[in-house]
């Protein structure tokens, strides 16, 4: 797949502010924050989208998930987050390397928009 800029945070040559790493993934505040705690959690093996996941990519996304938990709780947010994975453009992906959004800090409607 192409690079994509989240390719070049992992390899730090874009800047970021990098709240946890591991051997699997990388977190970041979002450059666009849509809530007070705005976090992405990226693996460092890059998939474009979930729809491009493989079975063999189970225990990667299962560890974004715990992973996520960890980042909230960190952030004094484990009551109330939202978890959040656009895939494709209409549902509002703009980087094509999969990524969870860890939303804290406010409250969020449902339906979401
Ligand atoms: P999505 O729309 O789901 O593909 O989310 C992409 C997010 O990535 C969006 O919330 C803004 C964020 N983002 C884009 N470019 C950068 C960047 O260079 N640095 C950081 N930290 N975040 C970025």
């Amino acid at each position: 797949m192409m690079d994509t800029l989240f390719s070049k945070i992992i390899a730090r040559q874009i800047p970021a502010d990098i709240v946890y790493e591991d051997e699997l993934c990388l977190a970041f505040r979002d450059i666009n924050p849509q809530a007070p705690v705005h976090i992405l959690i990226i693996p460092k093996n890059p998939i474009p989208k979930v729809i491009d996941a493989t079975e063999a990519d189970k225990d990667l996304l299962g560890h974004l998930l715990i992973v996520a938990g960890k980042i909230a709780k960190n952030e004094g947010h484990e009551e109330a987050f939202r978890l959040v994975i656009n895939n494709g453009e209409n549902a509002g992906q703009s980087v094509f390397h999969l990524h969870v959004h860890i939303l804290a800090g406010r409250n969020f409607n449902w339906p979401p928009g």
